[in-house]
């Protein structure tokens, strides 16, 4: 019996599932790596184990894959190991897949109705010493931190009630706080919303429900010292559509942005919501408060950015109106109107943001992120079919924008800052990412760069001796965790 991938996008090329679960010692380091650089670097996305059910699937819907450099002494040791969610407990054990289309239930296999669909593959982070994998379709799965196996969902003792957990929390650099979200908390398409605050402790302290005015992909939000910003956005979810065996989402050209704003310190009821033509929102690089303002900045298109979300009109994908933009979204909340300014910071084709960890929520200068250059070859491609082939520093009070191309044939994974010391100014380190390699005999990279100079290129190259599948997101989590008060001056360099 064949049991091939299809040689479509998905499955082929850059976007072939590796599905290696596995270790490597002591990896090649060609250069020095710097002797303080002790820590993990957790990364996570989507290497589907098996066959789509359906012929065919999108990448954002393959099995949670975690991969983990650690790194110690100048010396990197690797390992990669799936998430056990029960879709894969369910699917290991016919040794085929069960689960069909990106979050729609109804095209599983009847055997496995009701059942936990979450894929755990969009993002893996760091709290109160437990290691998460996350989708925002499902709770949150906590792995071992060192060998990297599945303990299970993690549902905060049964305190949480939300059936799903953004795969964006912030962390207050202050507070120590995870600060979370669940939309479509209430079950498929539901309008409803949780907020989620998870104490420095690891216990969650706060779960307040709200109903959305309608039902987005909430895939990002922002949070300032002050402030909850919910962006909900054009690309929605209608269950109807499900039950006929359609798409989650689809792109409505006509259905304006909402973004709710509430103080953290008030009730969910006292949401503000604002308006804004139809787009796309992408993620968000920070936002803080400004006296009576709040500033968001994050990326946002003036069109669907997903060549595989239909529009609702029928309109073709269109590059140039998908294209993500760094913007600053400025709220005057003494102002009575609904109304706000965006103001677009760069012109170039720019996502996957990473700040320094100590500046989260606050007035800050230092933004890192992928980009496409296109005075490059465009010959990558990657988890959302965009191979970014460039890893650039923006400085936001100077608007100077400095690059590193990574070489032909090359996808720059999410940028990833880690601070030179505890005392270091804002921005001042190193950034990591991994570089997924497509010549004929593959291999990946992580690149360590100082994060001021990264035009000079790699001061470490790590080898791995064969090529990982591209992730959406991760984190590092230092080996000896600084005081979670080390951070004296908020917002001193803003
Ligand atoms: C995104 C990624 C997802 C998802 C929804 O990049 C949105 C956006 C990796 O999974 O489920
Ligand atoms: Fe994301």
């Amino acid at each position: 019996m064949s049991n091939t991938f299809p040689e479509t996008p998905t499955y082929t090329g850059f976007n072939a599932p590796r599905r290696i679960e596995g270790e490597v010692f002591d990896l090649e380091v060609d250069g020095e790596l710097p002797a303080r650089l002790n820590g993990s670097f957790y990364r996570c996305g989507p290497d589907p184990r098996f066959a789509p059910r359906l012929g065919d699937d999108i990448n954002i819907n393959g099995d949670g894959m975690v991969t983990l450099f650690r790194i110690k002494d100048g010396h990197v040791d690797f390992r990669s190991r799936y998430v056990r969610t029960e879709k894969f407990r369910l699917e290991t054990m016919a040794r085929k897949s069960l689960f069909g289309a990106y979050r729609n239930p109804y095209t599983d296999d009847p055997g496995v109705a009701g059942r936990d669909r979450t894929t755990a593959n969009t993002n893996a982070v760091f709290h109160a010493g437990r290691l998460f994998a996350l989708k925002e379709d499902g709770l949150p799965h906590e792995l071992d931190p060192d060998t990297l196996e599945t303990r299970g969902r993690h549902d905060y003792a049964g305190k949480m009630k939300s059936e799903t957990a953004t795969a964006h929390p912030k962390f207050d650099p202050q507070s120590g706080e995870m600060l979370s979200h669940g939309y479509e908390a209430r079950g498929l398409a539901s309008r409803d919303v949780a907020l989620q605050v998870i104490a420095r402790d690891g216990k969650l302290v706060r779960e307040d429900f709200f109903i959305a005015p309608y039902c987005s992909m909430m895939h990002d939000w922002a949070v300032s010292a002050g402030h909850f910003i919910f962006p909900l956005w054009s690309t929605t979810a209608d269950e109807a559509r499900m039950r006929q065996g359609g798409p989650h989402w689809v792109f409505e050209a006509d259905r304006d942005l909402a973004i709710g704003i509430m103080r953290r310190d008030a009730d969910v009821k006292d949401i503000r919501w604002y308006r804004l033509p139809p787009g796309g929102v992408g993620h968000i690089l920070n936002a803080f408060d400004d006296g009576d303002r709040v500033c968001v900045d994050l990326f946002i298109s003036a069109r669907n950015q997903f060549p595989f979300i239909q529009n609702s009109d029928g309109a073709p994908f269109d590059r140039e109106r998908a294209t993500p933009r760094l913007t600053r979204w400025t709220f005057d909340l003494s102002k009575k109107n609904d109304r706000f300014e965006a103001r677009t910071c760069f012109s170039d084709f720019m996502e996957m943001p990473a700040t320094d960890p100590r500046y989260q929520l606050h007035a800050y200068r230092h933004g890192f992120t992928a980009i496409v250059d296109p005075s490059r070859p465009l010959n990558a491609a990657g988890t959302i079919g965009v191979g970014w082939n460039t890893i650039a520093h923006v400085d936001l009070s100077t608007g100077r924008l400095e690059r590193y191309y990574a070489g032909e044939k090359t996808t720059c994974g999410e940028p990833c800052f880690i601070p030179r010391s505890p005392f270091a100014p804002e921005g001042d380190g190193y950034l990591l990412s991994v570089l997924i390699r497509g010549d004929v005999d593959s291999h990946s990279e992580l690149i360590v760069l100082d994060a001021q100079h990264i035009a000079d290129g790699p001061m470490a190259t790590v080898r791995l001796p064969f090529r990982i599948r591209a992730a959406v997101h991760g984190s590092w989590v230092p080996a000896a965790q600084p005081h979670p008060s080390f951070r004296t001056e908020p917002g001193a360099a803003g």
